[in-house]
């Protein structure tokens, strides 16, 4: 697992063309004007990166979470706004192809994993964020149908998507009184707050998802009533490694841009490398780097196997990598001097999009919680 095969090796050759190409070009541009290209994410869908971990039987790529991280690291160098997307995305896929049954997999699974419907996932509340389980949107049962009353918020993709996967309460019972609805743009009584004004992830829309007397049929329940919360949880494991991965793609083009300025200013009479002061901060940003791409392979790697150690794992790799891409990004900064604080040299922007990576998908407060509820409990 620490030296990648011939077939990984492939992968990231083929998303670093397309990162290269599609992405890294036009990634300031799209900052600016606010712009989610869906287009571009239609390419990554034909790429086989609409559904990375999920079945191939109804269009998914079928490959691991140890596949995955090497993916949104090589999009993250180009574009971590979009990268991180893309994750949210498969996070969304990947609910609706495991807990799904086949009619569910078969309307929704092909069209997403394609890209050609894009996905959000949402469980955010105004008044529940971290304590998750708080959450308030109820649906009630009328009939064969569910009514959704209720507001989102922070919804990655909102207004973008086709397919919004709800947790809702069904029951007043805390985190089992919970449940997973898909619920399509199209219906009524489902609407959008505006797109709100961020410091980074300009590429992708944030909006509220508001729901009023939305009426959907029960059988857009993925699982059974209650096991909605258990369907959230089980879909952030694997976007918080996700996360962390964007996080250093986003760290290692910053730390190669940084060597590379060192290499080519000179003060004091040589180029600014030599000073030994400013080539121990690099090592220290390659050594930062590199241990957390260590414990994130080895949560991608628990994932796959199914280990009952994954959640522990993935909590640790999303808050150390989140941390230390986002601190070798900020560092970056410092040594390209004025320079790095221009939006010209691309490190300002990294740092932006990086910065809510130790927020979302479980704050990093919230990774320290888990780990020390499970060590607690050893
Ligand atoms: P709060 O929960 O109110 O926390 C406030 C502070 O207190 C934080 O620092 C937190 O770490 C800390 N804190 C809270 N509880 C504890 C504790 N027990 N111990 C120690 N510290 C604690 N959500 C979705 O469902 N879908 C999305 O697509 C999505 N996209 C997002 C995109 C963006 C740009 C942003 C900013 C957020 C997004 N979120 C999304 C929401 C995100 O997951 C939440 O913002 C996050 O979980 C934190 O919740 P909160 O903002 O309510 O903060
Ligand atoms: N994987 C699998 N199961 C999990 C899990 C995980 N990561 N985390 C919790 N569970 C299970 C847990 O095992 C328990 O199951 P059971 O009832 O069978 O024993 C159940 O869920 C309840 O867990 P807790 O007792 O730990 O619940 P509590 O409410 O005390 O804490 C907490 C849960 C804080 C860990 C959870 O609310 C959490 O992760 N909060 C952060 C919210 C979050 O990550 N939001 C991200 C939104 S998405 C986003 O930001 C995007 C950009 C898309």
């Amino acid at each position: 697992m620490f030296e990648l095969n011939d077939e990984q090796l492939g992968l990231v050759e083929m998303v670093r063309d397309f990162a290269a190409q599609k992405l890294a070009p036009y990634a300031a541009s799209w900052d600016e004007t606010k712009h989610c290209p869906v287009d571009v994410l239609r390419e990554a869908g034909e790429l086989g990166m609409g559904g990375i971990y999920v079945q191939e039987e109804f269009g998914g790529s079928d490959l691991s979470r140890s596949d995955a991280v090497l993916i949104f690291e090589e999009l993250a160098k180009a574009d971590p706004t979009i990268a991180a997307y893309i994750s949210i995305h498969n996070m969304v896929v990947w609910m609706i192809d495991k807990f799904g049954d086949d009619e569910q997999r078969a309307r929704w699974v092909p069209n997403l994993a394609a890209m050609e419907e894009l996905g959000s996932y949402c469980l955010t509340e105004p008044g529940a964020g971290s304590d998750a389980a708080a959450l308030t949107t109820r649906a009630v049962r009328d009939g064969d149908d569910y009514v959704l009353n209720g507001v989102k918020q922070f919804i990655s993709g909102a207004g973008a998507s086709s397919v919004y996967l709800v947790m809702a309460r069904t029951a007043d019972a805390g985190n089992r009184g919970i449940s997973a609805i898909v619920v399509p743009a199209e219906t009524p009584g489902l609407s959008f707050g505006v797109n709100e004004k961020k410091m980074g992830w300009n590429a992708q829309p944030t909006r509220q998802v508001i729901m009023d007397e939305v009426r959907v049929p029960v059988g857009n329940r993925l699982g059974a009533e209650g096991d909605g919360f258990g369907i959230a949880m089980k879909g952030l494991n694997g976007g918080r490694i996700n996360m962390g991965a964007c996080s250093l793609g986003g760290g290692q083009i910053a730390l190669e841009k940084s060597i590379a300025y060192l290499k080519e200013r000179s003060a004091f009479g040589a180029p600014l490398i030599d000073k030994q002061a400013l080539l121990f901060r690099i090592a220290d940003m390659e050594t930062e780097l590199e241990t957390a791409r260590t414990l994130l392979w080895r949560a991608a790697d628990a994932l796959d196997r199914g280990s009952k150690d994954a959640v522990r794992l993935c909590a640790m790799a999303k808050r150390v990598a989140t941390d230390a891409g986002f601190n070798v990004a900020n560092e970056a900064i410092q040594l390209h001097g004025g320079y790095g604080y221009l939006a010209e040299y691309g490190l300002e922007k990294i740092v932006r999009d990086l910065r809510v990576h130790q927020i979302l998908e479980g704050s990093n407060e919230i990774m320290r919680l888990i780990i020390g509820r499970i060590a607690a409990e050893r």
